[in-house]
């Protein structure tokens, strides 16, 4: 008979996916295996009389899933930490979907408060967690967030930061440096053959100076530049006599 998977651990196993989409797969599971269909168990789906619980419905769905633990989980995260958080939303009450979970040789259920006690069963669930919904109609079909996402997918690394700048910068040197070496060789350009007053350029008017004066290069600039700097203090001052000047009165 056709079976469905409980909507709370859809949306669980969803998570697991948003918040580690290259996850390895192998070992989950949410539909018993033949030794599971023997026996009572959440992997059963429930309207088959295999299972532990039954449900309101008569919706024949499994109330069980197992998580494959190698991940690769994104930084700061392993199954360890994930079932941590989904144990600990359950002991403080922030969650009530869940009837047990069993991982690495440990069991927490609802049923003595969410502590942990050794699980001896055949297989340790080392290789992947179990999850157990309840039966509950109002807790097996409510699909709201988990906490993973909330813990673990809005972690934005310093090493996350530092390869996008790196890229980033990257790019965009590579891209500007073409329009920047000719933008700089234009405005050379320009500056050499700007005209003057006395009908040179300023390349020229440099050449001109230095064959004149006999002069080393650098006295000539400095020369020029005093020059310069006496023109420019002139206009400054010429400007501030303009603005401090009584206006003359309105029309
Ligand atoms: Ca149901
Ligand atoms: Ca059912
Ligand atoms: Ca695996
Ligand atoms: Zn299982």
């Amino acid at each position: 008979m056709a079976w469905i998977l409980v909507p709370s651990l859809v949306s669980l196993r969803s998570e697991f996916n948003e918040v580690a989409p290259a996850r390895d797969r192998a070992s989950d599971g949410a539909i018993g295996d033949g030794e599971h269909s023997q026996n009572s168990s959440d992997h059963n789906p429930d309207e088959t009389g295999k299972t532990p619980s039954e449900d309101a419905d008569s919706v024949n769905e499994v109330h069980a899933i197992d998580v494959d633990n190698t991940g690769p989980w994104p930084a700061g995260m392993s199954m360890e930490k994930a079932v941590q958080v989904v144990v600990l939303r359950h002991r403080t009450g922030l969650d009530d979907r869940l009837q047990n979970v069993i991982y690495n040789r440990r069991i927490w259920s609802r049923s003595w408060g969410w502590t942990a006690r050794e699980y001896t069963g055949p297989n340790p669930h080392d290789h992947h967690a179990h999850f157990s919904s309840r039966y509950t109609t109002a807790q097996e079909s409510d699909r709201r967030p988990w906490g993973l996402l909330a813990q673990f997918g809005d972690v934005v690394l310093q090493s996350d930061i530092d390869e996008i700048v790196t890229t980033t910068t990257t790019k965009v040197v590579a891209a500007l440096k073409p329009v920047i070496t000719a933008v700089v060789g234009d405005v050379l350009k320009g500056i050499d053959t700007a005209p003057l007053r006395n009908g040179r350029t300023v390349g020229g008017s440099i050449n001109a100076l230095v064959a004149e004066s006999g002069d080393g290069v650098v006295n000539v600039i400095e020369r020029e530049t005093a020059a310069r700097f006496d023109e420019v203090t002139k206009e400054l001052t010429a400007v501030r006599q303009s603005l401090t000047q009584t206006p003359p009165p309105a029309v």
